[in-house]
């Protein structure tokens, strides 16, 4: 077969661009080249319906062993008694344990969309939110922190039968206890989705969820630095209290529920080359060197959030505890996607985004989103921040002046050089 010079000249583009910009999408990352390898070699190549030791194809002896290696690995990360990990994303990990803990109709209770929260936590235009009765709590509108009140007493009226926490553009810490207070009392189970912050609580750098919450799930290429996929995890494996039936209508422990839902419920064969991936990246998450990763990435947060505090910036909750910020842009006269767009054109990349109690749609937003894995990843320092924000704030201020946006994406370019990436391609 010819080599397709086409699509590996675009892949070779692709590069370059990750090479001289400055990526601060909060959930992107760049892998180590050996989980890139693995992604990319023959495993691919296997069909593995079903779990190690009990497959429906012949000829996983080899993959058997990557994908319980993955397992190990990552209950060990987490001290936890169960783990999945052939979710092919973030979304399908997320559909499984709804798959396998709800009915359609069932109450459901998130962290609103337009308030930091997730589509696959009941948005209207998400299965979620299509199946299910979503329903939803906020943030305090003068401090930005979740409103644990008012998700109390959504709580105590609806009593849903699964309560979501979790966020994709919130910038502190979980309360997991006090959910699961409220959740006893109601009678609900909690799912706590940690795609964003995972690799800070499995260093230990923000509370744990699995002390309190039922399920967990995660992605593994944001914070946790892996391949693109999903993970579902549990402290413990327990029986489930609302008697959930499996399709043949046993009454099974959540563990086999979970497995169930995933495979046959809503996937078929695992992505083995992608799990051989997430095996190699639990492996580097054991490490020590990982934990110096993950406290830079909060230092270099929170040294980012303090350089825009001093521009004068509006960041929602007034900092951060973690790896991202969400930043009210409306006291600076630009729409987030205006921002979004002009930031762009200076090799600099982030996603606009709604603000809480936003006025504006989610196409147009007032608010942008920036987060600090990547960064760090490429090796930049607190130190190095002041140049990211200075470079951002001369974009924002001048963002019809297509001279001084070229001049500070030469400024990107030239200072990203000093941050190899991928020198062996
Ligand atoms: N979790 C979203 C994000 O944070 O970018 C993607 O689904």
């Amino acid at each position: 077969m010819q080599r397709d010079t086409v699509v590996f000249d675009l892949i070779k583009q692709e590069l370059e661009r990750q090479r001289h910009g400055i990526e601060l999408i909060a959930s992107e990352n760049f892998t180590s080249l050996q989980v890139m390898q693995a992604m990319g070699g023959v495993m691919t190549n296997k069909y593995a319906e079903g779990y190690p030791g009990r497959r429906y194809y012949a000829g996983c002896e080899i993959v058997d062993q990557t994908e319980q290696l993955a397992i190990d690995r990552l209950k060990q990360i987490f001290n936890v008694e169960y783990a999945n990990v052939q979710p092919h994303s973030g979304a399908q990990a997320n559909a499984a344990i709804a798959l396998a803990v709800l009915q359609p109709g069932d109450i459901t209770l998130g962290l609103d969309l337009s308030m930091g929260g997730h589509l696959t936590h009941g948005s209207p235009v998400n299965y979620s939110g299509k199946l299910y009765n979503a329903n939803f709590y906020g943030v305090v509108k003068e401090t930005g922190l979740v409103d644990y009140e008012m998700l109390e007493k959504q709580a105590r009226d609806l009593r849903p039968k699964l309560i979501i926490c979790g966020a994709s553009a919130y910038s502190r810490d979980w309360d997991y206890k006090r959910i699961r207070a409220v959740a006893d009392e109601v009678g609900a189970l909690v799912w706590a989705d940690i795609a964003h912050p995972a690799g800070l609580i499995a260093k230990g750098l923000l509370n744990s969820p699995f002390e309190y919450c039922h399920f967990v799930s995660s992605t593994t290429h944001k914070t946790l630095r892996g391949p693109r996929g999903g993970v579902i995890m549990m402290g413990k494996d327990f029986e489930n209290p609302f008697g959930l039936k499996d399709p043949k209508g046993n009454v099974r422990m959540m563990s086999s529920l979970l497995d169930l839902a995933v495979f046959p419920g809503i996937q078929g064969g695992p992505l083995q080359h992608v799990i051989a991936a997430k095996a190699i990246a639990f492996g580097e998450i054991l490490t020590d060197e990982f934990l110096v990763y993950q406290q830079q990435v909060q230092k270099n947060a929170q040294a980012m959030a303090k350089a825009f505090v001093a521009k004068e910036y509006n960041i929602i909750s007034g900092g951060t505890d973690n790896h991202l910020m969400l930043i009210d842009l409306r006291n600076k006269n630009i729409s987030g996607k205006k921002a979004e767009q002009a930031l762009v054109k200076a090799d600099i990349t982030a996603n606009k985004n709604m603000v809480p109690f936003d006025d504006k749609s989610a196409f147009i937003t007032s608010g942008i989103r920036f987060g600090v894995p990547a960064i760090t990843t490429r090796g930049l320092l607190e130190a190095d921040m002041q140049f990211v924000v200075d470079a951002i704030d001369k974009v924002l201020t001048h963002a019809d002046d297509e001279a001084a946006i070229s001049s500070v994406k030469k400024q990107v370019n030239d200072f990203m050089t000093q941050f190899k990436l991928y020198p062996e391609l």
